[in-house]
Parts: C-alpha cells; structure tokens; sequence
C-alpha cells in the first residue's frame, strides 16, 4: 500500500506541465576543483589567516581541514582541500563571483553543528566559513530589533541582548557553537518556538550574497512590508542553495520576568496528550515550552551525565517524561498557577502523572550530547500526529528486532523524543558503527510511516545531504519542480551547496 503511494507520486511527474517537467536541475552540472590560479586570487583579497588550504605556500595540516570536512555526527565527511573565512560581505561577494565565474562548488558553513550532513562538501567543494563574520552591527531596545553578522553565535547574541531585557527568539542545545545565519539558513526550531514562533516570522530582514556575488541588501528593519514578494523567505531554510546569509535583521522578544522548569514523570506515554490538554488549559498564557523524552532517552541522558538523575523510587516506572515550561510576567502569579497544576495533577482521582520535580533545561537538552555518546545515531526528525509519536519509535524498534538487528553489535538503542507542542518527534537509532544493514532497514521503511501519516521527513533539521532522495515522501512533484526552478533561476551554474535539498 504505502510503496504504491511512492509509485504514484512517480508517476505524477510525467503527468506535470511541461514547464515544471523539464526545469532543468543545477546540482547535476559539472563543477570543477579548486587549483593553484584559485589560491593565488583568494591570496590577493583574504589575509593570509583566512585561508587554510592544502594547495597553498604554507600547506594546512590534514586535521586542520579535517574539522571542516566532518559532520557534528561523524556521518558525513567531505574531502575539500580549501577552507576560506572571509571577515566581510565583500570578501564573500569577491569569493562567490570568482567561484561561480570558475564554475566550482562552494559549501557555506556556519557552526557546522547540523544534522542532516548540510555543512560539509559532498566533494571538494570550497568551504566558506562565516566565524569570522562575527559583529554586531546594531540593536535598538526599544523595538528589540537585532541586526548582527550572520557569523555571530547564538549564545553570544544571547548574552548580547541579555542586559537589555530581552532575549533571542530560538534557543538550542547547540547554542554555544551555532550561528545565527546557520541558524537561519536551517530554519532551525528549537526550545522556543511553542512561544516565539518560527523564524519566517521573526526574522525581518536578511542580507544574502547571491550565486554571482550580487548582494542582496534586504537587511531592513520593519515589522510590516508588503511591498510585492517577500523574496528573504526563501533564503530562511534554503540550507546555503540559493546564497550566502551575511547578515540578519531579528526581533528579539522582551525577557520574561520569571520562568520556572518542572520535569513530570508519566506513567504511561498514553497520558501525555490527555496532560497536553490539561497544562495548555490550567497555566494558558504562561506555558512557553512542553517538551517530550521517553524512558530510553531518559536513561542514556542520566548515565551521560546530562542533568540530575532521580531514585527509582521518585520516577516509580515512569514511562516517559514531560518537561513544563512556564515564562510569565510576575513570578507569585506564574508559581501559583504552575504549582495549583501540581496539585491537581498529583490528587486527581487518576493521576496523569507519578511525580513533578523543578528542573533545569540539562536533561532535555542534553539528550543529543547523551546519544552522541553512546554510539553512532541515526536521526530521524519527523513531524507526526501526535498520537502517534509511541507507536512510531515502538514499531521502528521491534521492524528492527524482526530483522535481527536489535543486539549490542548492531542497534544498541530506539528512542524518541522532541517538542510535543509543535508535533515534532526526534526518533533516533544509536548503533555500535553506520552499516549499510541498519540503513537499510531503516529507509525507506521511516519515510514511508511518515507518508502513510501525511507526515513531514524534515520538522526542523532540514534535508542537508541526508534527505535529498527522501523529499518526495513529503512534498509533491509539483513541488519539487518549483524548488528546482528557483534553484535555477538564483544559481544556473549550479554551485551553491551542490547535492544539498534537491537531488
Ligand atoms: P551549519 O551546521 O554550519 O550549517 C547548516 C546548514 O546551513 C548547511 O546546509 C550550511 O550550508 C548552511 N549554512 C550555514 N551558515 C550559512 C550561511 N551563513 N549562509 C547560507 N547557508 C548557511 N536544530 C533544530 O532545529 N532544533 C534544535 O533543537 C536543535 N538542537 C540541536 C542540538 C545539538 C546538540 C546539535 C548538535 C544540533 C542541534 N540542532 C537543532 C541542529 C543545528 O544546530 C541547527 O540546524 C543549527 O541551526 C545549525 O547552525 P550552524 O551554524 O551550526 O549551521
Ligand atoms: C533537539 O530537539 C534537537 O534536541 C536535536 O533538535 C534532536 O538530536 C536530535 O535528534
Ligand atoms: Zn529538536
């Protein structure tokens, strides 16, 4: 059943306007390598510390470009020979034109904390770093409007803010390391959607190299605009295909005066839509995340560390576990509503809950660090009705104990977890190594789950490298086309972030 669906989705395509059928696709052009005429112009614009490259005078060491080359989840691993980091729009702008001129590849990097395997080559394409790129270039306290190279680190436009009262509208556990244009770029979600919304919505205005070395100064400051295409949208989750983010223009929200953290053990996953309701209804207008791990992340969280372990005797066989936020303006009014929630959660006739602890963010956060630790993941960032989220990470546990790979050699551990409020479920598959047996039989067998629940293959990561074949489980030919005739008409030649989203 689910394979046919797959079939005609196939089938569709012949049946597309011609217009749509034949947009020709970028990433299959031929781009060629970087060579010694490249280095001698990156020579002539960057410093001599902005470029490390094996092909110049001074050769980098293979660890040195190594760094670049690898993916957060030691996945993926590209093989480029030159690493640029550019301290200026102009040097970027220098940079891409040369390298669209010259028809080679250009990877955009930022943090390169992503997930999908997006920010490192799929060859030898150069890689354009942006860390240097790293100024705040104003913000106003009135508004709260923020605007900031795109090389700037999360935690440190956190910290900027911070004495002004307000605080950045996305937050993550690889805050300290991510960029706010990588951030952009993956239309990254994080712990604060549920309250501040996605980025297409906070994000007022972007400036963006284009694939010829145009920039692209749309860089504005107004909450209204309606001034025909909002083109800065398809930049945010563009994954680096369609230009190079150099700045960002942001609203960051007022800082709440008071935030309290609780963790709730359940006991049984059946109770947490049922909890959902009952939290949405009691603490409204406080509620600012609610956040969801099972028993499995739970435990790998503890035993890496991340956050306070509890006795068995307070979890009582907890099942799984929900974390409350609430963010408020007066702290007695928010405490007394979070603990009068306690409170008739603990004396209701059936408790939806065992326990309530005060927490911090460590242990949800931590869970990604946690799994890292304990062996090769496989991740799959899915959104699904919520309903289903126990039974997805269930079925996909025992699919994989049917085919004998559920065993300390091969898949060590199922577990899900991720942001119950905004339907997204974080399923990941930790192995003792990447093997082609445990690819295989996991794909497509998640993909088409995800299909059969009209599902999406990418809540909030992205499609990177990883994803690209799996597009078509979530978004239709029709779709696909369209993608693909912006990519053409932004990047003929095809050289921005070759083998990324589309195929
Ligand atoms: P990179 O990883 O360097 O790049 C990501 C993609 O964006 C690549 O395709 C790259 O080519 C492109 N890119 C980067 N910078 C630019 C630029 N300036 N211009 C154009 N393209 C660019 N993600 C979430 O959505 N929610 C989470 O809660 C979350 N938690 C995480 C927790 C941990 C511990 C880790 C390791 C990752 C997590 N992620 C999460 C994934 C990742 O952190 C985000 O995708 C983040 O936004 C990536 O930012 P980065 O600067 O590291 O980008
Ligand atoms: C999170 O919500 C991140 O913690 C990472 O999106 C999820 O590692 C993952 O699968
Ligand atoms: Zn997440």
């Amino acid at each position: 059943m689910l394979r046919a669906r797959v079939a005609t989705a196939c089938r569709v395509h012949r049946s597309l306007p011609p217009s749509l059928r034949h947009a020709r696709h970028a990433s299959s052009l031929k781009l060629n390598s970087v060579g010694a005429e490249d280095i001698a112009y990156f020579s002539k614009i960057l410093p001599p510390t902005s470029i490390i490259s094996s092909l110049s005078s001074t050769p980098a060491a293979a660890d040195e470009l190594d760094q670049f080359n690898s993916d957060w989840i030691g996945r993926f691993k590209g093989h480029s020979t030159t690493v640029l980091k550019p301290k200026t729009t102009q040097e970027v702008s220098q940079i891409v034109k040369w390298c669209n001129d010259r028809k080679i590849g250009i990877c955009p990097q930022g943090g390169n904390t992503g997930l999908v395997g997006g920010s490192v080559p799929v060859k030898d394409e150069v890689i354009v770093n942006l860390a240097n790129m790293n100024k705040v270039r104003s913000f106003d306290p009135i508004s709260g409007i923020l605007v900031a190279d795109a090389g700037c680190i999360l935690q440190n436009l956190t910290d900027y803010v911070a004495p002004h009262h307000h605080i950045m509208p996305i937050d993550l556990g690889a805050k300290g390391s991510c960029q706010i244009g990588g951030n952009v770029s993956t239309n990254a979600g994080g712990l604060r959607l549920l309250r501040y919304g996605s980025l297409h919505g906070t994000v007022l205005g972007l400036e963006v190299v284009l694939p010829d070395g145009t920039v692209l100064d749309q860089l504005t400051t107004l909450r209204k605009d309606n001034t025909g295409y909002d083109i800065k949208q398809l930049f945010i989750g563009a994954e680096g295909t369609l230009g190079i983010v150099t700045g960002v223009s942001i609203l960051t929200p007022p800082a709440p005066q008071a935030s309290s953290n609780v963790i709730l053990a359940l006991p049984t996953f059946k109770n947490v839509l049922p909890l959902y309701q009952t939290v949405k209804r009691e603490l409204s207008e406080i509620l600012s995340a609610f956040e969801f791990i099972d028993r499995t992340a739970y435990d790998l969280a503890v035993k890496h560390g991340q956050g306070r372990a509890l006795t068995e005797e307070e979890i009582d066989g907890a099942e799984c576990f929900v974390l409350v936020e609430t963010s408020g303006g007066r702290r007695e009014h928010d405490e007394e509503k979070l603990n009068g929630l306690l409170e008739n959660l603990l004396t209701a006739d059936e408790p939806l809950i065992n326990t309530g602890f005060v927490s911090l963010w460590a242990l949800r956060e931590g869970v990604t660090e946690a799994v890292s630790k304990e062996g090769k993941a496989y991740k799959y960032d899915i959104s699904i009705p919520l309903s289903t989220f126990e039974d997805v990470v269930n079925s996909t546990r025992e699919h994989l104990r049917s085919k004998g790979l559920l065993h300390e050699k091969a898949v060590k551990a199922v577990l899900g977890y991720g942001h119950v409020g905004d339907g997204n479920l974080h399923l990941n598959i930790v192995a003792d190594a990447f093997l082609p047996e445990i690819q295989d039989a996991l794909e497509p067998y998640i993909y088409e789950v995800v299909q059969s629940l009209r599902g999406s293959v990418s809540a909030e990561h992205g499609i990177g490298a990883m994803k690209t074949h799996a597009l078509p489980y979530s978004k239709s030919q029709v779709s696909i086309g369209l993608m693909k005739k912006i990519k053409d008409v932004f990047d003929p030649n095809g050289i921005m972030n070759p083998g990324k989203v589309l195929e």
